[in-house]
């Protein structure tokens, strides 16, 4: 019979257009993947920026700290630029322990701020922040 000698040129030529078809979304969703990790880890750098400018600034006399009301740097890791922000607030009187006039030592902590902004894969202005306090 026609149909035992096996398979066609057409059949062959749609089963081949069906496996290009499913290789090009593997390819597409793998490449989706792989730029999405790549994100992921430099938002993990940014995180350990931000970090270290945190304990940087906590490490600090309470007096050196202040004088800080806010700077700038621009680290390079992993080839990627980051631009890494820091504010110190001003005074922050916690009702804790009162708040002024009662509490004679208003200045009970100051908030820090940090934001580190970089551009990946075509996309710019990613960025991650972290916040903390430092008590007096
Ligand atoms: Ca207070
Ligand atoms: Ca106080």
């Amino acid at each position: 019979m026609e149909g035992d000698k096996g398979f066609t040129l057409f059949e062959t030529l749609i089963a081949l257009m069906m496996i290009t078809v499913a290789v090009a979304g593997l390819v597409g969703s793998f490449n989706k993947a792989s730029a999405y990790n790549r994100i992921c880890h430099a938002r993990y750098v940014a995180s350990q920026l931000a970090t270290d400018k945190i304990e940087n600034l906590r490490q600090m006399s309470y007096a050196d700290m202040i004088a800080i009301s806010s700077d700038s740097d621009q680290v390079t890791l992993e080839g990627i630029d980051f631009t890494r922000q820091w504010t110190v607030s001003d005074a922050v009187d916690d009702d804790a322990d009162g708040i002024a006039p009662t509490d004679t030592d208003p200045d009970d902590y100051r908030q820090i701020g940090t934001l580190v902004t970089w551009s990946q894969g075509g996309r710019s202005n990613l960025q991650l922040s972290l916040n903390s306090i430092r008590t007096k």
